[in-house]
């Protein structure tokens, strides 16, 4: 079993002096003491209860103050191969969910405000520079794990296609019927990729084969799979587990 003594999305050392100046300013009326966040300092991750006061801690934080400790510059945790989740547990959106196989002449559409609107085959995405990342993948629902993935940063593909890197939100609809949304600032954050590998070869379809979202500064229901369409946009898009109540930024 892995030690971890800190989450990624949580570094409480590091964000404590960002959420002290908010406090100052009034900021922080509606969330937990300091006093209380300095408890969870020492989340263990190898265990449950570590992995649910983490849990809990993000969840504190409503979307407002989750935004403003956002840092771009603050990087997620990453791992050795060693510590590599085996076997590595997959989840979905509904119970009986079932693997869905990649559509035939499956390409990833981009919309909103993009300038070159072109589909892309999976061929271009491969021909695009890769990053490879070993993070830890943290569920709302009580456990972690940690996976390998590599891809096409976020930020590359973004500007790649002239997207308008003010807006507000980007978008991800799923070939499944899931989807999510997120902020600009985490859109171009460097860890943020859009995923085609897991381990040492193509994502199968149970982990999101053709190509997924990866963004470790995040809980897991944000990085989503079997990606089909990305929009770029300054309306509030929601997502699957967004519009029934998930706090939208969930992470730090
Ligand atoms: N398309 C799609 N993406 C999704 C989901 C889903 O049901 N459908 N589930 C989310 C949730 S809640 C989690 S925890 C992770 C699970 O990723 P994994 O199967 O690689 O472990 O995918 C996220 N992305
Ligand atoms: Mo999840």
């Amino acid at each position: 079993m892995t030690e971890t003594r800190i989450t990624p999305a949580l570094r409480m050392a590091e964000i404590q002096p960002e959420l002290e100046r908010l406090r100052r300013r009034g900021f922080l009326r509606r969330a937990l003491s300091l006093g209380g966040l300095t408890l969870l300092t020492g989340c263990d991750l190898s265990t449950h209860s570590g992995i649910d006061a983490a849990l809990e801690a993000i969840l504190r934080f409503d979307d407002r103050i989750q935004k403003a400790l956002f840092s771009p510059h603050r990087m997620a945790e990453t791992y050795p191969a060693s510590a590599i989740t085996k076997p590595f547990r997959f989840n979905a959106y509904y119970a009986e969910w079932q693997v869905r196989p990649v559509p035939d002449n499956w390409a990833l559409s981009v919309s909103g405000l993009v300038r070159d609107k072109r589909e892309w085959p999976l061929a271009a995405l491969m021909a695009l520079p890769q990053q490879s990342q070993i993070t830890r993948h943290i569920c709302i629902e009580g456990w972690s794990q940690i996976g390998q993935w590599s891809g096409v940063p976020l930020g590359v593909f973004l500007r790649r296609v002239g997207a308008d890197l003010s807006a507000r939100y980007v978008s991800f609809k799923c070939f499944d019927g899931y989807s999510t949304s997120i902020d600009m600032a985490s859109a171009l954050q460097s860890q943020t990729l859009l995923a085609l590998d897991f381990e040492t070869g193509p994502l199968t379809p149970q982990w999101g084969a053709p190509l997924r979202l990866r963004i470790p500064t995040k809980l897991g229901f944000k990085s989503a799979k079997n990606l089909e369409a990305i929009e770029v946009t300054n309306t509030y898009p929601g997502g699957y587990w967004e519009n029934q109540g998930y706090d939208w930024f969930a992470g730090v």
